[in-house]
């Protein structure tokens, strides 16, 4: 079968209705910046570009040189084609308009430029993740309330993981797909279309060194899957934690399996550790998209209303399976203690 590039996917999505040529346009960009994008982090230490930027985001986190590198890619790539009214960044405090020489468009663009990038300097994959949102009607200078809509209303969400392979995994509601880089042509191409994600795992990811500072009923999930064959879920459970969300969720795309970063003391008064609009959003649509289930242990994330636009949430995503029986476990004890 002839291959499919990038391009020609959204041809083909813009005639099925699924997309229209603004949107198609606004993920062409994408695309290409993050090519960009993992040129740069592929140099490593010949590129000047490792270690810390000396500066701290809005999180309060150290920056580093390629999270202000990726941060400024993205936001060059996408001022001047006319297709966006503004971005948001984990990287800035507020939503950067698109500067007044150049049209708007109706769409804004959330992303964490580069994900994971504590792992960056131990040569670990990264990525960046998108979420696509609508610009309410009439607003030219988008504000921050005009960001704050459910993960319901994304129109695309995205992920490129910068790994052995370049790759970009997609949806705009109709399914999720894989595009791999070919690096040899520089032109995105798909290597899974309809992604499905089995319901069922025995591979679970989550930070056990926070094992102590979890609530009551994500020690007893937890302590399950730990108890294996012998235990009540009568089987034996893998697990892994790579420390970045792309490579941990992309694995889980692939494979299968239950990514966890649940509330714990250590984080409780911020919410969470990962953040709604540009993290656990566009992942949430992506895995349900592919079958899979993403809640805050509590709700289901697509549904939240935000409140800010750094706001942090519990993530509990991957196959249904497993999300719906640790999700049960917090519901069943917040009404045993109501
Ligand atoms: P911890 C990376 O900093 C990140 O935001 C996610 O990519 C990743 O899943 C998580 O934090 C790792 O957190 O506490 O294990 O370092």
């Amino acid at each position: 079968m002839k291959p499919v590039s990038l391009i020609q996917f959204l041809i083909e999505e813009r005639r099925a209705g699924h997309i229209n040529a603004e949107l198609s346009l606004l993920i062409e960009v994408v695309a290409r910046a993050c090519k960009r994008i993992a040129v740069a982090t592929s140099k490593g230490a010949l590129g000047g570009v490792l270690g810390n930027a000396g500066s701290d985001n809005v999180q309060g986190e150290a920056q580093k040189k390629l999270d202000v590198i990726s941060n400024e890619i993205l936001l060059e790539a996408n001022a001047w084609g006319g297709h966006l009214a503004a971005c948001a960044s984990e990287e800035m405090e507020d939503p950067q308009p698109i500067p007044d020489m150049y049209p708007k468009g109706n769409h804004l663009l959330l992303f964490d430029p580069l994900d994971g990038s504590s792992n960056i300097d131990v040569n670990i994959s990264v990525g960046t993740i998108f979420s696509v949102l609508r610009c309410p009607e009439d607003v030219v200078q988008p504000k921050v309330e005009d960001f704050l809509q459910p993960g319901t209303r994304q129109l695309a969400a995205g992920y490129v993981v910068y790994g052995p392979a370049t790759l970009l995994v997609l949806t705009f509601g109709h399914g999720t797909h894989e595009f791999t880089l070919d690096r040899e042509v520089g032109s995105f191409m798909l290597s899974r279309r309809d992604i499905r994600i089995p319901e069922q795992t025995g591979e679970f990811a989550i930070n056990m060194s926070n094992q102590r500072h979890w609530e009551a009923p994500m020690q007893r999930y937890v302590s399950e899957l730990l108890a294996g064959k012998e235990g009540p879920r009568g089987k034996d459970f893998n697990m892994r934690w790579v420390a970045s969300m792309v490579a941990d969720v992309h694995r889980i795309v692939t494979r299968g399996g239950v990514f966890f970063y649940p509330l714990d003391a250590k984080i409780r008064a911020q919410g969470g550790k990962l953040r709604l609009m540009y993290e656990a959003n566009p992942m949430a649509f992506i895995v349900e998209q592919a079958g899979g289930a993403a809640t805050t242990g509590r709700e289901r994330i697509l549904e939240l209303q935000p409140t800010g636009l750094h706001q942090r949430v519990p993530v509990f995503l991957g196959s249904r399976g497993e999300v719906e029986v640790a999700t049960r476990y917090h519901r069943e004890a917040d009404v045993a203690y109501a």
